[in-house]
């Protein structure tokens, strides 16, 4: 064994010996300038060298994307987990959302019971307005359910009752407030109604028209964007039936507004699909709302709402010429009835 093992080194030697004598000469040959100085031994010895840090390496590499892939996983479980979390805040979310509603909804029907059982005031026991829930003793503002009435043929709505302003008992019709409903409607949604009775709406043509059967004032009040309000009132004020195309009367106007709903008198209301104006042009497109269009208007409360700043340009604004004229597009209006015969 030690023999064979010296005399495989002896040989290993001689021949490393030829080899490298034979190489030097070689490269003496070839060039002068620049000898190789790798010897096979050191050569071998660095590719293994070389070949175990490959092979560490790679081990390196492979634990590293293995850790790699377990972050990534932990990532995405926590992501997952967030999804989760966020879905339950969400039920949660509505749960209490539908909770708040449930119990306004009881606080309204108590509100309502209170206010039918209350002494009475009026001579009409019926509730078919926020005139009638005033005379019920009921003096705060806001939404109200007015019940349906078989004998009045008025059918459950949602109404949102002014009890405090220039004597209360107003019921709002219409609201431009917040600016993010269209009222770029169809003949079907301005007949029913459309948007939210605590920001913007319009409680329909049907039921102004019901609401109107009695003797009826409006009150439209106004605002601004440098913050001055102004109110246009109209002493008379009646809405026909769908027949007759929801046809507007007013009369007897007052406010500081200026007039400027006398030139929708006598008009049929109109809409982007039920062209009943007075004009060759179809206005509820051009002014973008539905209103009594004449040809076109005098002014647009139901038109495009403008946000600051670019309320100047265009004819198809919230307008009121009387007071601001055709190119100025308000920030508020609210329009509201109330009975002739009301007494504060
Ligand atoms: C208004 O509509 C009615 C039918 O709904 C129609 O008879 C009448 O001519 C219309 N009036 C105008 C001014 O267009
Ligand atoms: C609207 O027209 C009626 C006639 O149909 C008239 O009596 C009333 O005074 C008019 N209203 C206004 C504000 O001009
Ligand atoms: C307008 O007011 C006058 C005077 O108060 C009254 O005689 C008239 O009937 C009113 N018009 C309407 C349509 O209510
Ligand atoms: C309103 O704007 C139109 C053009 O967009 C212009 O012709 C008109 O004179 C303006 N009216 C007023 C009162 O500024
Ligand atoms: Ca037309």
């Amino acid at each position: 064994m030690v023999k064979s093992v010296k005399m495989t080194a002896t040989s290993l030697a001689v021949l490393l010996l030829v080899l490298g004598h034979a190489m030097a000469q070689s490269s003496f040959k070839k060039n002068l300038a620049t000898p190789k100085p790798a010897k096979p031994a050191q050569c071998c010895d660095e590719v293994r060298s070389l070949k175990v840090q490959v092979a560490s390496l790679s081990s390196i590499l492979e634990e590293m994307s293995k850790k790699q892939e377990s972050d990534l996983m932990k990532v995405v479980r926590q992501m997952m987990d967030l999804e989760k979390l966020n879905q339950q805040h969400e039920a949660r979310v509505t749960e209490a959302e539908s909770k708040y509603s449930e119990i306004y909804n009881q606080i309204e029907i108590m509100q309502l019971q209170a206010a039918q059982s209350a002494p009475q005031q009026s001579t009409s026991d019926a509730i078919y307005d926020c005139a009638s829930l005033y005379h019920k003793n009921y003096k705060i503002s806001g939404e109200y359910k007015l019940p349906k009435d078989d004998f009045l043929g008025t059918p459950e709505l949602n109404v949102y009752c002014d009890m405090e302003n220039n004597g209360g008992g107003w019921t709002v019709i219409q609201r431009r407030k917040v600016g993010l409903t269209s009222f770029n409607r169809d003949w079907k949604q301005y007949k029913n109604g459309f948007g939210a009775i605590r920001g913007d709406f319009w409680i329909g043509n049907e039921n102004i028209f019901r609401l109107t059967r009695q003797p009826t004032v409006l009150r439209i009040e106004m605002e601004d964007w440098e913050g001055e309000t102004r109110y246009a009132e109209y002493a008379f004020f009646t809405v026909s039936n769908e027949m007759n195309s929801y046809k507007l009367f007013i009369a007897n106007y007052s406010g500081n507004a200026g007039d400027s709903l006398r030139y929708h008198n006598n008009t049929n209301f109109s809409t982007k699909n039920k062209d009943n104006d007075k004009c060759v042009d179809n206005c509820a497109q051009l002014r973008q709302g539905g209103y009594w269009y004449n040809c076109c208007t005098d002014s647009n409360v139901n038109g495009v709402f403008y946000r600051y700043g670019s309320h100047t340009k265009n004819p198809d604004g919230i307008s009121w010429y009387g007071w601001h004229g055709p190119n100025y597009s308000l920030k508020r209006v609210e329009m509201k009835i109330r009975p002739q015969s009301f007494v504060p």
